[in-house]
């Protein structure tokens, strides 16, 4: 089953939060608005251990409006909730920036077989750009990468409620130059999108049977494709959570992005007006084209 947040398309106007929907594809093509059911948080929805089998019995009620899903303006399924990433959990990542980094090398490959993971804050729940919207490349960064990922959705008790798909833009020649500028080449304007749905009801093992893919298209030819598998990330995902929880409350739940495993080659770096394409088999495809800030 998949959610998605919308601007309502019968609102007069957009802007405003009682504007959005909350809504369940019910194929491909249809979404459910579970809105006036009285479910105007995704959030608290998924709080709920019996949060499938409520989505199921919506399902049957014939009162609430359906629409087209090519039709609806998606939002970014991050309501609430702060955004948090994971950092070297595959060898991919671990050799490309041990590469790109001059006297940092060490920490990398120390991270990558530490019991402790690296994890970083990403994003505010209101500087997350949603599906459709521009990604950021920085106006001092000489070399800009997207970073697909898996992302799990995560409730405030610290369960993994639903997975859905990141980008954490990153400025590679910024973190390589020195590791203690790693806020500055991770967090910046529109350095972090997540959506365009949330994929609710799957096992931690599904999701590692998903091959994750990574497009960029420059003047309409391809410039990039890469393709990774969930199943190379190293650590388990409750794993992740668990140390993300460690002394730290997420009272509205948490998304964690969860690494990254496909690298362009070092002679790419992304431009204005580039559009990325992210698919994971599983979730949907999450597409955002680029604007230096
Ligand atoms: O260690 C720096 C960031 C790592 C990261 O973002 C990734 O591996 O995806
Ligand atoms: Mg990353």
């Amino acid at each position: 089953m998949k959610l998605c947040r919308f601007w309502n398309p019968n609102s007069p106007r957009r802007g405003e939060p009682e504007q959005v929907s909350v809504g369940l594809l019910l194929d491909e093509t249809t979404v459910l608005d579970l809105t006036p059911a009285g479910w105007p948080l995704m959030s608290a929805l998924l709080e709920f251990d019996d949060a499938i089998a409520q989505l199921e019995s919506l399902v049957k009620d014939k009162e609430l409006p359906r629409y087209a899903f090519a039709d609806l303006a998606l939002l970014s399924p991050v309501e609430n909730q702060q955004v948090w990433a994971a950092g070297v959990t595959y060898l991919r990542s671990k050799k490309a920036r041990m590469e790109e980094s001059d006297f940092s090398a060490n920490a990398y490959d120390r991270v990558y077989e530490a019991e402790r993971p690296e994890l970083f804050f990403k994003s505010t729940w209101a500087n997350v750009v949603g599906p459709g919207e521009t990604v950021g490349i920085r106006a001092d960064a000489k070399w800009s990468v997207p970073e697909p990922e898996l992302a799990l959705v995560i409730n405030s008790r610290g369960q993994i409620v639903g997975y859905t798909i990141g980008n954490d833009m990153s400025s590679r020649d910024i973190e390589g130059e020195n590791l203690l500028y790693l806020p500055q080449a991770k967090i910046y304007n529109r350095s972090c999108a997540v959506g365009p749905v949330i994929a609710v009801g799957c096992t931690e093992e599904e999701a590692r049977s998903w091959t994750i893919r990574l497009q960029i298209e420059r003047e309409g030819a391809r410039a990039f494709s890469g393709e990774t598998s969930v199943g190379q990330i190293k650590r388990s995902f409750t794993e992740l959570v668990d140390f993300l929880f460690r002394s730290q409350d997420f009272p509205n739940g948490a998304v964690l992005l969860t690494g990254t495993g496909i690298v362009p080659p070092d002679n790419f770096t992304l431009k204005p007006e580039d559009r990325v394409r992210i698919t994971i088999s599983g979730v949907g495809m999450l597409e955002n084209s680029v604007v230096e800030v």
